[in-house]
């Protein structure tokens, strides 16, 4: 009988799936299902469950709400990007990571750890992303009653944390999940082919889905068209009907408004690291018609 449930992970043609009354099972995929799409993690799938010591088919993956090919998962709805005061916050990759999400229309917060060291870094990112549409929270992922508000946007959404090594976010879900998952940037890696990957993980908590991945590092804007990236800057939105080029990119044209506007503000920092991700997507741009 079809029963419907979540892909964990996979490795080796074999698939943990979590049921939808609870019980995992182990899986392998149809033949018809093996050429035409790639199983992800965070996959709703329809399934025969296996009986007794034998494996289940996956049968069907149902529509994606969301995808996103490196790192490969389906249907997250909410990516927790992860800083500190130490190490030394990599804002790029922030912001970078943000409109590959926003891109995909996956939601994203900011959650700035280790407030007990340097509890001022968690204001000034809040005033530079005021008008960025992400929420920023201050956490100590040492002080369980400090990630409450964090607990809340996570609660019924398909989350994945992702950052730099060593911001704490495996600190943090080890708080929030109450478990001991290896922290100090240590990850377990398998071999697969040329590339060392480690494979996503579904871990599950109460009202709370987190996809445990170390992808995110590797993440470039080379699938992101030119034009597009703006498209993910709320802060833009208001002012860039009075630019005088339309369209206009932001970029060095005359006569821009939204230079205007965010001159000399807190979110003149995001303005000015966008327009280094807009060169690197036309450097991408290049090479790809090159
Ligand atoms: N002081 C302080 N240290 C923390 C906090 N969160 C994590 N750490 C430490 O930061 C180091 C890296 O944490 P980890 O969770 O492994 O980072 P990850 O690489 O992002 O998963 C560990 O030594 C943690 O104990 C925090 O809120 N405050
Ligand atoms: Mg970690
Ligand atoms: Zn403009």
């Amino acid at each position: 009988m079809a029963a419907q449930g979540t892909l964990l992970s996979g490795i080796g043609g074999f698939y943990t799936a979590l049921a939808d009354d609870g019980v995992v099972y182990i899986l392998r995929p149809r033949g018809k299902l093996r050429r035409d799409t790639a199983p992800l993690a965070g996959d709703r799938i329809e399934m025969t469950p296996g009986e007794g010591e034998r494996h289940g088919w996956l049968e069907r993956i149902l529509p994606r709400r969301t995808v996103l090919i490196r790192p490969p998962v389906a249907n997250l709805e909410l990516l927790i990007l992860v800083i500190a005061p130490k190490p030394e916050p990599d804002m790029m990759l922030i912001d970078r990571l943000a409109v590959i999400a926003r891109r995909a229309n996956i939601d994203c917060l900011i959650c700035v750890n280790k407030r007990d060291l340097d509890p001022s870094l968690g204001l000034r990112v809040a005033d530079e992303y005021a008008q960025s549409g992400m929420e920023v929270m201050s956490v100590c992922a040492l002080e369980p009653s400090t990630l409450e508000t964090l607990r809340g946007a996570m609660a019924g959404r398909l989350c994945c944390m992702a950052g730099q090594s060593g911001a704490g976010k495996t600190t943090v879900l080890n708080t929030l999940l109450n478990r001991k998952l290896k922290t100090g940037g240590v990850s377990l890696r398998t071999e697969r082919g040329r590339h060392t990957t480690r494979q996503a993980e579904l871990l599950i908590e109460g009202e709370l889905r987190v996809l445990d991945t170390p992808g995110f590092s590797l993440l470039a804007l080379e699938d992101v068209p030119t034009a597009e990236v703006r498209e993910v800057y709320p802060e833009f939105e208001g002012h860039s009907g009075a630019c005088r080029f339309q369209p206009c990119m932001h970029d060095k044209e005359p006569g821009c408004a939204v230079t205007a506007a965010l001159a000399g503000t807190p979110a003149q920092a995001r303005l000015d690291r966008y327009r280094l991700l807009l060169a690197e997507a036309r450097e991408a741009e290049r090479n790809r018609y090159r």
